[in-house]
């Protein structure tokens, strides 16, 4: 059985390495604009304002989090090739719901921005329930995309978000939006700076602007490998080669 188990795991290796080739050459070709994911149709699937209406979807879910006006909606409609997927504002505080997309290979969820200073404490007090408990069940969430603005320093509300992450062992990448707003060697001091102020590798940071669609296929990029080593989770967990380890573990008792 030992032997049979390798052989299962050396072949999942190899399909890994191809799909790993693959990508590589679409790295390449990234260069020349053009994504490896491509979003045909993605389309809104609900609202939850508590932890009840959570959906628990059948598809990797990668989560949009950030304080509040940094760009959440613009971001999530940039993917979509959509104007008005998910309502944008000027006026900071819009989205107070965890909206749910379905963008065909994954979900996004767009959550409530944190770190309005014009709401009630009670209003506050809410949100803050309300993203704890949708990070609290961390298992369906593969990823999370968790926005600064590309212009400024973190705010506290930021260090703290990604303080919870990291204690909700939580996968994340920092995007910064409104990179539009910079010139090329601001945009790439800031990257440098707010990296060090969050104690992350620069590759942990995705510069982006929803308004010119700078950044866009290299978040396409980061997507496919969330939603290829997912899914590699997931036919791991249902091989019967499982099956076979629970028996022996029934066997061995
Ligand atoms: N120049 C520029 N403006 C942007 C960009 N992304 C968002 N904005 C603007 O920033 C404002 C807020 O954008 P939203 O996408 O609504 O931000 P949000 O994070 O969803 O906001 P809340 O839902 O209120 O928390 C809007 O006026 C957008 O047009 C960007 O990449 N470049
Ligand atoms: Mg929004």
């Amino acid at each position: 059985m030992q032997q049979k188990k390798k052989t299962k795991k050396q072949n999942a290796h190899t399909r890994y390495e191809v799909k790993y080739e693959k990508k590589t050459k679409n790295e390449e070709m990234q260069t020349q604009n053009s994504s490896v994911l491509t979003i045909k149709n993605a389309t809104f699937i609900t609202s939850a304002a508590k932890a009840d209406q959570f959906i628990t979807p059948d598809k990797p879910m990668i989560a949009v989090c950030g304080k509040s006006n940094v760009g959440k909606s613009s971001f999530i409609n940039m993917l979509a090739n959509r104007k008005k997927l998910a309502k944008t504002s000027s006026e900071p505080g819009r989205t107070r719901l965890v909206n749910y997309f379905d963008f065909g290979e994954f979900i996004l969820a767009d959550l409530p921005g944190y770190g309005f200073a014009r709401v009630s404490k009670g209003e506050k007090e809410k949100w803050a329930k309300t993203l704890d408990s949708f990070f609290k069940d961390r298992d369906k969430i593969a990823h999370v995309f968790m926005l600064a603005d590309s212009r400024h320093d973190p705010t506290e509300d930021d260090v703290q978000m990604i303080e919870f992450l990291n204690f909700h062992i939580l996968p994340f990448t920092v995007v910064l939006t409104k990179a539009d707003k910079l010139s090329k060697m601001k945009l790439k001091e800031h990257v440098r700076m707010i990296a060090a102020d969050l104690y992350l590798g620069e590759s942990n940071l995705l510069a982006t602007s929803a308004e010119t669609g700078f950044g866009k296929d290299t978040v396409l990029q980061k997507i496919k490998s969330v939603i290829d080593v997912q899914n590699s989770v997931l036919e791991n967990d249902e091989t019967p080669e499982n099956t076979e380890d629970l028996e022996d573990v029934d066997d061995f008792n």
